[in-house]
């Protein structure tokens, strides 16, 4: 008898995946790849169902035979190690960022023999339907907050975006980068004190207090499904962070982070160029505490950030900070350097892991900007955050228009810079 291989993402079974199953197995004896979480998440939405479940799933549909996991989007792996007579794909893989995928395929299989047999795609229009009410549960407050815990069991290293409204919500929810078979795309929202002041045209000092923070999250929940990271400053006093540490629990936040200063915050990044205080470790551990005790699921993650690098506190104090803030209940840590050399978070990296193999390590490469995720991922950091760059952009290339109207007393030269007005009216579609 002849084998099959076809490969699978899907979380939703409709009659065009039963149709292409059927195809398949009357060629042969059928295996069916289901391809891994972090792999559909990479180039479609997060699956609503597990890989166990969808495993389950795909299995009990007659005329599969076994099923194995795919654990990328290119198929080579599966096919040199299966060498099935035949590979079944959809015809919708000949375009786009696909055709990478396609043509490696094909030189698997001529290298062997198989044959790739194509069926036409089916895009009926109540398929679409189902995929956009499976993409809205996404933004379900329990289905968004454990999001982010799933995404650290699923990969060593998670990025996210800063995103400081619905905008650039949808930025950090849209955008991907499809290359030669590859597909990217952020895991995670970042709601930065810095952007979300600067946005309002506020200084970061805590000035934009929590009520205005909350219409940010709000406004980005309104129109994404990712999760978000919440910059929650210094917490502000113990007896109102229980209140705001719930709130944002509830409304579907995955994570807050937290840094230990007291007294008037400015941004780390002025580093001892302005006066900042750092908080006792006792004093800051009660925080923690008593965050943790607000709190009514293991879902959501409190993040304690370290400041004593930024304060030139030297490693010592960093490290013993970090194991008193985890003995304290933290679910993570976040490091924090500005320097443009990230020799002294890659010691602390190290020294930490040498105690501590489980506990999230947050950071954010503002300064220290020319490390890779890969690099990161092999330091076993697991949350890396654009923390302002879409704001340091946007700003820059407003103001060159603004100027330009200015100088020529109309806007015709600075049509060239700005993307086609047909373009912004349709940028957001109505529903
Ligand atoms: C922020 O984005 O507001 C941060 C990171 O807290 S930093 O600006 O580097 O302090
Ligand atoms: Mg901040």
């Amino acid at each position: 008898m002849s084998t099959v291989y076809l490969s699978m993402s899907t979380d939703i079974i409709h009659g065009g995946h039963m149709n292409i199953i059927e195809k398949a197995a009357e060629l042969g004896e059928l295996t069916v790849g289901v391809l891994t979480d972090d792999v559909v998440a990479s180039y479609k939405r997060f699956p609503l169902l597990s890989y166990e479940e969808r495993v389950k799933i795909i299995q009990s549909i007659k005329g599969v035979a076994r099923v194995i996991s795919q654990d990328t989007l290119s198929y080579k792996k599966n096919l040199e190690e299966l060498k099935p007579d035949y590979l079944v794909h959809g015809d919708n893989w000949k375009e786009g960022f696909q055709r990478a995928i396609r043509e490696e395929a094909i030189e698997v299989l001529a290298s062997y023999g198989g044959i790739l047999k194509e069926f036409a795609y089916s895009s009926d229009a109540q398929y679409q339907r189902l995929e956009d009410a499976s993409r809205d549960r996404l933004s379900i407050p329990d289905v968004r907050r454990s999001r982010l815990k799933k995404l650290l069991g699923m990969k060593t290293t998670v990025n996210a975006i800063e995103a400081h409204n619905g905008l650039t919500g949808i930025l950090a929810e849209k955008t991907q980068v499809l290359e030669e078979g590859k597909a990217y795309q952020f895991d995670a929202m970042w709601v930065s004190s810095l952007c979300d002041s600067t946005s309002r045209g506020k200084p970061d000092i805590e000035l934009v207090d929590m009520t205005s923070r909350l219409h940010t999250i709000e406004e980005i929940m309104e129109v994404t499904t990712k999760p978000i990271i919440f910059d929650g400053d210094t917490g502000g006093k113990i007896e109102h962070f229980v209140y705001n540490v719930k709130t944002l629990e509830r409304i579907g936040v995955s994570a807050c982070i937290i840094e230990d200063k007291v007294g008037l915050k400015k941004n780390s990044l002025f580093g001892n160029e302005v006066v900042q205080t750092q908080d006792s470790i006792e004093h800051f551990c009660q925080k923690i505490q008593a965050g943790k005790k607000a709190l009514k699921t293991s879902d959501f993650m409190l993040i304690a950030r370290i400041e004593s690098l930024i304060l030139e506190q030297g490693m010592e104090d960093a490290l013993n900070r970090a194991f008193a803030y985890i003995e304290a209940g933290a679910d993570g840590i976040m490091i924090h350097s500005r320097l443009k050399d990230p020799a002294e978070i890659f010691e602390f990296c190290e020294k930490f892991r040498a105690k501590d193999s489980r506990t999230p390590i947050v950071v954010v490469p503002t300064s220290f900007n020319m490390v890779t995720e890969e690099e990161w991922a092999e330091r076993n950091v697991n949350v890396v955050i654009y923390a302002n760059q879409l704001t340091r952009s946007a700003f820059p290339a407003m103001e060159t228009v603004a100027k330009m109207i200015l100088k020529n007393h109309r806007a015709k030269e600075a049509d060239e810079v700005c993307m086609p007005f047909k373009d912004i009216i349709r940028l957001i579609p109505e529903e």
